[in-house]
C-alpha cells in the first residue's frame, strides 16, 4: 500500500553527487546503448576497443510503484563520445501520461533534450545549481557535453514507468554532436516521427 512507506531521510554529498544509501543501482554500458547512438558501427568499434566501458550509472531510492509515491536518485554520466555524438542516456517517455520529473544539476555540464510525440522539441543546459522541469508527455535524454562526469539529482512519480522502446525504434529528433570542438544540436537524419 502506498501509505505503508515510512518517512526517512538520506544524505547526499553535493560535491560528488554520491547518495549515501540507495536500494537500486543501474549501470549502463556502451553495448547497452547500441540501438540509441546514431553510428552503430562506431559503437561496435568503441565497445571492442575500449572493452565496453560504463557510460552511466544511476543510484535510486525506489519506492513501491503506487500512486502518490516518488522515486529519487542521482545519475552520473561519464564524459566521452561515439563518433561525434556525446555520451548520453538512452532517454525515454514516461509510460504514464501524467508523470513529470525534476532534475537538479550537481556537477559537470550537459544538455537535457526533450521532445513530444507531436513533434515539439526543447533543450536545456544542465550543470551544478540548475533545475530542469520535465513536464508530462515529454521524452527526456541527458547528454554530457563536458570533460568531467555529469551528475544530477532526479525525482519522479514511482508509477511513471519507462518507455524506452519508442526511442529505440524512432530515435530522438535531434542529436547532440561535437563540431569544431563545441556541442551542436543537429537534426537526426534517421528520425522517424
Ligand atoms: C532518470 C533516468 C536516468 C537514466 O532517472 O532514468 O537518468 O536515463 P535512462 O532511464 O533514459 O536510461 C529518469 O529520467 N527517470 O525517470
Ligand atoms: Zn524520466
Amino acid at each position: 500500500m502506498a501509505n505503508a512507506t515510512k518517512p526517512y531521510s538520506v544524505a547526499i554529498d553535493l560535491g560528488s553527487g554520491a547518495l549515501k544509501s540507495f536500494n537500486k543501482k543501474v549501470e549502463v554500458k556502451l553495448r547497452d546503448l547500441r540501438g540509441f547512438f546514431y553510428d552503430r558501427g562506431a559503437v561496435d568499434a568503441a565497445v571492442y576497443g575500449l572493452k565496453n566501458p560504463t557510460v552511466y550509472e544511476y543510484f535510486e531510492n525506489s519506492q513501491p510503484s503506487a500512486r502518490g509515491q516518488m522515486n529519487f536518485g542521482v545519475t552520473t554520466l561519464n564524459p566521452g563520445k561515439v563518433g561525434s555524438e556525446y555520451y548520453m542516456t538512452r532517454g525515454h517517455y514516461h509510460a504514464k501520461k501524467r508523470a513529470a520529473e525534476i532534475y537538479v544539476g550537481l556537477g559537470g555540464k550537459g544538455i537535457v533534450v526533450m521532445q513530444t510525440k507531436e513533434g515539439r522539441f526543447f533543450h536545456s543546459p544542465i550543470s551544478r545549481g540548475r533545475i530542469v522541469y520535465i513536464p508530462p508527455l515529454w521524452a527526456h535524454r541527458t547528454v554530457n557535453t563536458g570533460e568531467e562526469k555529469l551528475s544530477f539529482f532526479y525525482a519522479y512519480a514511482s508509477d511513471a514507468g519507462h518507455d524506452y522502446g519508442t526511442i529505440r525504434r524512432k530515435g530522438f529528433a535531434k542529436l547532440v554532436v561535437e563540431k569544431g570542438g563545441r556541442p551542436k544540436i543537429i537534426d537526426n537524419p534517421k528520425y522517424s516521427p
